[in-house]
Formats: C-alpha cells, structure tokens, sequence
C-alpha cells in the first residue's frame, strides 16, 4: 500500500465536565487528527493523544506536529508498505520515542489497511472478542460526598470498574469513605506519580481495601523502585506512565515491577506494539487492559478495537462519548450498554467520522502529499 497524501488536523473538543488528576485539570481536550488517504481514495484515521502540556510525558502538541510534518510523514509518503507491523518495526524505528507521534501516524494506517481488507481494525489485529467490558476513571473532586454521588451514578448506569485518582492527602480517607458505601464494587485507584518510596507505609495501608491495583504510584520513569513496593504490598501494582515498548514490559516483569499492564497506544508508539505487549503479558500471564487519554470518539474505536485481544482481561477506561463530549466526532457515538461496549464489525475502526462535526472543531489544518 501506498500513502498519496496525509492530512493534519488540530482540533479543540470542550470536555463536559472537568478532570483532575494529580498533576492537572483540563477542561477541554486540543489534539492532533491525523487522516491517510491511499491511492484508492479511501481514508484511514487516527488521533495524537499528546496533550498540550508535557505533563503526563514529555510530549506534546506541538512537538508531535513536528514530528510527524518533518519526520513520520515524510518517510511515510516515500514508501511503499505491505503490512502497518513495518512503520514501527522497520520505518520510524531510528527515530527515538515520540510514541504518541508515531502512534498517530500509524494508527491511521491500521485503519486505512482494515477498510482496505475489508475488514474491522479488531479483527485484523487478532482480536477474539465480540464486546468488552469498560471501567470508568474518576477525577479528583472537590469532596469525598461528591465522589460518592459520581460512583453512584456510574454504578447505575452499568459501568463494570472504578478508578479513582488519588494524590497524598486525597486517598486513604477518600478509599475508606468509598469502601463503607461500596463494600463490593471492583475498585482501583490511579496516582500519576503523585508518591515516593517515602511514602511506603501510607501505600501500604491500601492493603486494607481489597482494591484491584494501584496505577503508577510512583516515578512516571520508574521501573525499580516499584519492584520494591510490589514486595512490600499485596495489591497489585499496575503500570502506565513508566511503560513505553516491549522491552519495557519485559524488564518490568522480570523486576517484578508490576503484575497489571495498562496499555496505552499512543504511549507505547502504537498498535503493532501494544499487539505485542499484550501477547508477552499473556504468557506470562499477567492481564492486561487499556488505558485512555480521554480520546474523541476516533482514539476510543482504536482502543475498543485493541482491547478486543484475548488478554485484555481487566475492563478498562474506555467509557461512553457522552461521558467526555456534548457531540462526538463519530457517528454513531461510543455507546456502553451494562458496562459493555459491542465491538462494531464493520471495515477499519467501524465508527464513521463525521467530516461535517470535525471541520467544526477544527482550529488549524494542513495537507502533505
Ligand atoms: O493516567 O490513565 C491516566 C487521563 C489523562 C492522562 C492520564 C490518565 C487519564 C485517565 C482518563 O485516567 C482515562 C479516560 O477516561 O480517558
Ligand atoms: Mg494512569
């Protein structure tokens, strides 16, 4: 297959409500949309989960546009490719990191090679599944009360996990509170590298809530001194910010860094790699599930199409549209029916995006050919 032009786009979606974390609010989500279009006239898409600030990596808008305008795209308009697995394997490998550049990039070739074959982005990519289970991601908030009233509301509307997001001073009492309310529900708290190794005895307390995993408590770069929490608690740690590539993944394993992965595609440089991400957790038998930036509607069908593989055993943070967005990019939207999400079995990403919605968002825009 041949790339005869990518378009860039930068797009700005208001989030309905905002989202906190240790490390930021953000109240509306800026990304890059990328569009492949072949030689047949069809077009692949996807989108860059690099934020605007380097916050959550190093990443960001802007440094991803110039990767992709004066590295990826270019290389990728010269070559002719057989199969996606050879931009990540053979193309961009000399270009260090940018994982969410590449990503991008990439991902909008799975989707155009999928349509091309006529098949859906989840069954190209192996995946086994007919519908998945999802979680939802909870941001900090300004009481405990109001965090009780949220996991309520999304208890009733099926949601199959909860994540809460936790930083020192807003978890021990918060995980407690929920805990009396909710004795039963799957919980799981998410820290962004909000703690040290310092704060051992604080994480340890964890211990006291059943809780599925704590994510990346600790360093977004740190892979050693998450082995020695793992020895010292009985929850499960599970990893995101500190894993970037399969050889991240097998030196957290044999550390005993982690015993959950969470995957993220665009901060794993893409789908080929979190294919095989997912297949080295699977026969050491360490589950898996994927992560979200709080994607538009184009991100999400790439997530619902991964999480589609058998190891994602773990629901995930792939919630509804109409939790993020007053109106998708897609039609139909992401809908969740009892926690699930049916995975659509129509060709490439299986969601339409809607031209019409995305020009309306769209702030900057460029062609390359
Ligand atoms: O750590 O998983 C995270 C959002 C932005 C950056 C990092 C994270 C998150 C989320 C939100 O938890 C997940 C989502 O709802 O998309
Ligand atoms: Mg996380």
């Amino acid at each position: 297959m041949k790339i005869k032009r990518v378009n860039l786009r930068h797009l700005k979606l208001d989030l309905l409500h905002p989202f906190t974390t240790s490390f930021m609010t953000e109240y509306d989500r800026e990304f890059i949309l990328v569009e492949v279009v072949g030689e047949d006239g069809q077009s692949g898409w996807a989108e860059s989960v690099a934020m605007i600030d380097p916050l959550y990596n190093e990443e960001t808008i802007k440094t991803n546009w110039h990767m992709l305008e004066d590295y990826l795209i270019p290389i990728l308009l010269r070559t002719e490719i057989h199969h996606p697995d050879e931009l990540s394997e053979k193309h961009f490998s000399h270009i260090r990191a940018n994982y969410m550049a590449k990503s991008a990039l990439e991902g909008a070739v799975w989707d155009l090679y999928a349509r091309q074959q006529n098949a859906s982005l989840a069954s190209v990519l192996g995946g086994t599944k007919k519908s998945i289970e999802v979680g939802v991601s909870i941001g900090i908030k300004d009481s405990i009360d109001e965090t009780l009233d949220v996991i309520g509301q999304r208890l009733s509307e099926g949601y199959k996990r909860f994540k809460l997001k936790i930083k020192p001073g807003w978890d021990i009492d918060l995980i407690d509170r929920v805990r009396k309310d909710y004795p039963e529900i799957p919980l799981m708290a998410d820290a962004n590298s909000a703690y040290s190794l310092e704060d051992m005895e604080r994480l340890a307390a964890l211990d006291d809530y059943n809780l599925m995993m704590i994510e990346q408590p600790l360093a977004h770069n740190d892979i050693i001194d998450h082995a020695d929490l793992q020895a010292r608690m009985k929850t499960p740690v599970c990893l995101d910010e500190s894993i970037h590539s399969l050889e991240d993944t097998r030196k957290a394993l044999k550390l005993g860094s982690c015993k959950i992965i969470n995957i993220k595609i665009g901060r794993v440089g893409g789908l080929t790699e979190s294919k095989k991400i997912h297949d080295l957790c699977q026969q050491h038998e360490i589950p898996v599930w994927c992560g979200g930036m709080l994607e538009s509607g184009i991100g999400r069908a790439h997530n619902i199409a991964i999480t589609s593989l058998p190891n994602f055993t773990l629901p995930g943070d792939t919630a509804a549209s109409s939790l993020y967005w007053a109106e998708d990019i897609i039609d139909p939207e992401v809908t969740v029916e009892d926690g699930s999400i049916t995975i659509p079995d129509s060709p490439g990403i299986g969601y339409a995006p809607s031209v019409a919605k995305i020009d309306k968002y769209t702030m900057y825009s460029k062609s390359y050919r």
